[in-house]
């Protein structure tokens, strides 16, 4: 192992921390890789369709599994429908456990059909709620056959215009669609439920905020949870502070990570605030992770690359979290002491995990510098070939 490893852990040792539960800790986080996040996607200016890029699920699936295989973090994927609809799903979910991943959180798609142009569950017509919500059953069905233990709904429901629609019969309309799916929702599957400030809808979104998502999720029963997607804030609001509460609710279900610099920018988490990235690992790092999905559209960047970057900020901020003294930041606290506390996390914010990590990722049996060895591996280039006709690749 590196001499810049054994410094850090004699550093660390010596500092009393239980470096063996750091590793350990670290060797189990898992993240959920987005199948949407490795097809084509761009802005509403354009799509710059990226060679190499897969041409089906499956595919998808073995980008995924090339992101799990270099970080060890990686192995789960999410997937989104009616995009990656098959016909036979034993056959998608043995082909995801035959790369060693199993499947994540599925997201049902309630805002590109033409029908849905007024909304979805909160439509003003009965008949397009009722679409709607046959759809998420259909969902919970895929769900169950692909073995995945969450629906995550993300609801581009809103208005444009003051006085478009009835807002308190909005709420009504979308409490009753829902209360109709979670009364189907399989033992051992949970409902997610995610909010955003605004866009589509540009006047009122019907799930905009963290306090909508939680009085819906309330409305329905104890396995409704609230998905925090890091994006979908205003400017300025403090995050951290909302996992928090969530998580003392216990009604955090789950993060969709990116990082944004003005709006919902999906760029890679960790590029733009890392320290708001450590901050909220430092809310979750005493107990047990809730579901950790990255949910990011790379528009420029080579996709599978901007992927394993994301796992490793993960990780690293996660390693952060775990190395903050626990006890030296509640005597901060208690002493009244207000820099002492912000010192402390300052601390291990500022120590240099990357060797940490490292040994961790080798001890999974995956890469110790992720990047490198992508770059050095001529994946790039091998699905290039691969994937250069139009055509799908064909399984089974
Ligand atoms: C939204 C939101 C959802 C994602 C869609 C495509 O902005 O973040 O989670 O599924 O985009
Ligand atoms: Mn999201
Ligand atoms: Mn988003």
């Amino acid at each position: 192992m590196s001499d810049a490893y054994h410094a850090l852990a004699a550093r660390l040792t010596d500092r009393g921390v239980d470096l063996d539960a750091v590793e350990r800790g670290l060797s189990e986080l898992v993240v959920e890789t987005p199948s949407w996040g490795y097809g084509d996607s761009g802005t509403r200016f354009a799509t710059f369709a990226q060679p190499g890029r897969p041409r089906d699920v499956f595919e998808r699936v073995d980008d995924a599994a090339e992101v799990h295989r270099l970080t060890g973090t990686a192995g789960a994927v999410a997937f989104h429908f009616p995009w990656d609809a098959v016909e036979d799903y034993p056959e998608l979910r043995e082909s995801v456990e035959a790369c060693g991943l199993r499947v994540g959180a599925v997201n049902p798609n309630l805002f590109q059909a033409p029908e849905y142009k007024l909304g979805s569950l909160c439509h003003p017509d009965a008949a397009v709620r009722d679409t709607a919500v046959a759809h998420m059953l259909e969902c919970l069905e895929i769900a169950t056959a692909l073995g995945s233990s969450a629906q995550s709904l993300w609801l581009a429901d809103g208005t444009n215009y003051p006085g478009q629609d009835d807002m308190r019969a909005r709420r009504g309309r979308l409490h009753d669609s829902l209360r109709r799916v979670y009364a189907e929702l399989p033992d051992g599957q949970e409902l997610l439920v995610e909010y955003k400030l605004f866009e589509p809808a540009f006047y009122a979104t019907d799930l905009a905020d963290w306090g909508s998502a939680l009085l819906t999720c309330l409305k329905l029963g104890e396995r409704a949870r609230v998905l925090v997607d890091l994006g979908h804030h205003a400017q300025g609001v403090n995050v951290e502070q909302i996992v928090t509460l969530l998580a003392d609710e216990g009604r955090l279900g789950g993060f969709h990570f990116n990082n944004r610099k003005y709006a919902d920018d999906d760029l890679v988490v960790g590029s733009v605030n890392p320290f708001e990235l450590f901050l909220i690992f430092c809310e979750l790092a005493g107990g047990p992770l809730p579901r950790l999905t990255i949910d990011q559209s790379h528009n420029v960047e080579a996709k599978v690359e901007a992927m394993v970057l994301s796992v490793v900020n993960l990780q690293e901020a996660y390693a952060k979290a775990l190395l903050v003294d626990a006890p030296a930041l509640r005597d901060a606290q208690l002493a009244g002491d207000v820099l002492g506390g912000h010192e402390v996390l300052l601390d291990a914010y500022r120590t240099d995990v990357r060797p940490l990590c490292a040994r961790v990722r080798a001890g999974l049996g995956a890469e110790e510098d992720p990047i490198a060895a992508l770059r050095g591996s001529g994946y790039a280039r091998r699905v290039q070939a691969e994937r250069a006709t139009e055509t799908t690749g064909l399984r089974g």
